[in-house]
């Protein structure tokens, strides 16, 4: 982990940016024969790639070839060179396995020690880690990475919320590691138990694998009187660790470019998009040995930018995950991301961060249910508040759900254990 490469000069970046593709290229050429045949078919040899910007001269890899060459076709070295076995958390089909030689381990620790770093965590606080252990990337990614950077780890994993409050407590824990939902569920757990969440010694919460809105993040910032921080990352590149925010500007994730090259897409053309525009970000791996990857489809729809960050680091920086692409819900011709609907609706003081999306199809037509909490403390005028939320979708998304239904608090399922889930489609 060095400050030093943080905050190279961006032409310095490239040149070992070029100089890595150009040898991932080759090394993904010579040891996976599923690689080799793409690029042939394609006509490019590893020859051919000179610089950087050459990435853009290879196809594409995608989720269904994860899942064709399930369970290890993708994998650059023999069974006995790999240490470690991780899957994606996918709810649908074959997981994704991948997979980490020795070499690979030590990455996955420096980058996610220098995620803690940009965090603002200092080595030697105590990090209690809230990420499932297991399979998923989360709970161990953030596990090695912790012990490198020199913290002390709590691995509580996911679940035990109870008993995380009194961990977080008792061992004085100075961040935690979880998805946002979970930090708010742990937030509302406290509360029943009759500690202040605002009292904890926690000043940091590292949050991610999962969508999380501005809102959203306030909110996890007040209930816990902590800074929130966003993580980003995915098992098909390594886990946790691809990109942080900084704790100095908190105003987009640093992606860790001297390993993982991103670009970002039109997800229609796959032409690749100027900074500054939105589409879908393909990440190439440029130092991976198990598990090469060559622009990868990740689906996540973001915008880049190289504008200088107060912090200092160079490296570029990827916007809030607005949606996948896969996430898109079309009602009546009307496109829109679960985000944008969370965006508007926890705008409003009196809507707890906890909704639900309901898609049926009646007779053909498509219908879209929203439902909403309200915070403990509201004892307004509901119809008043359902008309304003039911304007502001209008104004803002040209949309109205066919039913918005207010709810009490405490209402809708919590996810205590994994990636909550937002939209039930049943059609
Ligand atoms: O979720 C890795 C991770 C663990 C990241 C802990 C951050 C913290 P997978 O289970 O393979 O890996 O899921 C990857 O989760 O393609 C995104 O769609 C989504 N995702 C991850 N981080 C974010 C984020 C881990 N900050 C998939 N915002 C990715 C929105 C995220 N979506």
């Amino acid at each position: 982990m060095s400050e030093t490469i943080q905050h190279t000069r961006r032409e310095e970046l490239r040149e070992l940016q070029s100089e890595r593709l150009r040898e991932t290229v080759a090394y993904a050429y010579e040891n996976v024969p599923f690689y080799r045949e793409a690029l042939d078919e394609a006509g490019v040899a590893p020859s051919d790639i000179e610089q950087i910007d050459d990435v853009r001269t290879l196809p594409f890899t995608t989720k269904e070839d994860f899942r064709d060459e399930y369970p290890d076709g993708l994998f650059a070295v023999d069974d006995a060179d790999i240490r470690r076995i991780h899957a994606s958390s996918g709810t649908t089909g074959k997981p994704k396995i991948v997979a980490y030689t020795e070499d690979d381990l030590e990455l996955w620790d420096e980058v996610m020690a220098r995620s803690m770093d940009a965090a603002g965590l200092d080595p030697g606080e105590t990090f209690q880690n809230a990420y499932g252990y297991g399979l998923f990337t989360g709970g161990l990614g953030f596990h090695g990475g912790a012990e490198a950077f020199g913290a002390t780890v709590i691995p509580a994993s996911g679940g035990n919320t109870q008993r995380q409050v009194e961990l977080a407590r008792d061992l004085e824990s100075d961040a935690i590691g979880c998805t946002p939902s979970y930090a708010l569920y742990f937030a509302e757990t406290a509360e029943e138990m009759d500690v202040d969440p605002r009292e904890l010694p926690l000043s940091t919460v590292l949050y991610g694998a999962e969508p999380c809105t501005e809102p959203m993040r306030e909110e996890i910032e007040e209930r816990l009187d902590a800074t929130g921080i966003e993580n980003y990352g995915l098992s098909e590149l390594i886990g946790p660790g691809v990109a942080v925010e900084c704790h100095e500007a908190q105003d987009g994730m640093h992606i860790w470019e001297d390993h993982f090259y991103p670009e970002v897409v039109d997800p229609r053309t796959g032409e690749v998009l100027p900074e500054g525009e939105e589409g879908e970000l393909v990440l190439t791996s440029l130092t991976k040995e198990a598990l090469p990857v060559l622009r990868y489809r990740t689906g996540d729809l973001t915008t880049l930018t190289t504008d200088e960050c107060a912090c200092g680091r160079t490296m570029v920086r990827m916007d809030g995950v607005t949606g996948r692409a896969d996430d898109l819900i079309i009602v009546r011709g009307v496109n829109l991301y679960p985000s944008e609907i969370e965006a508007v609706v926890l705008e409003f003081e009196a809507v707890a961060p906890y909704y639900r999306i309901d898609l049926e199809r009646e007779d053909n037509l498509d219908t879209l249910e929203l439902t909403i909490e309200l915070q403990e403390a509201f004892d307004g005028d509901r119809d008043r508040l359902r008309s304003e939320i039911l304007e502001r979708l209008q104004n803002a998304l040209s949309f109205t759900p066919d039913e918005l239904e207010l709810v009490e608090s405490g209402t809708l399922e919590r996810t205590e254990v994994g990636k909550v889930k937002r939209v039930y489609d049943h059609r």
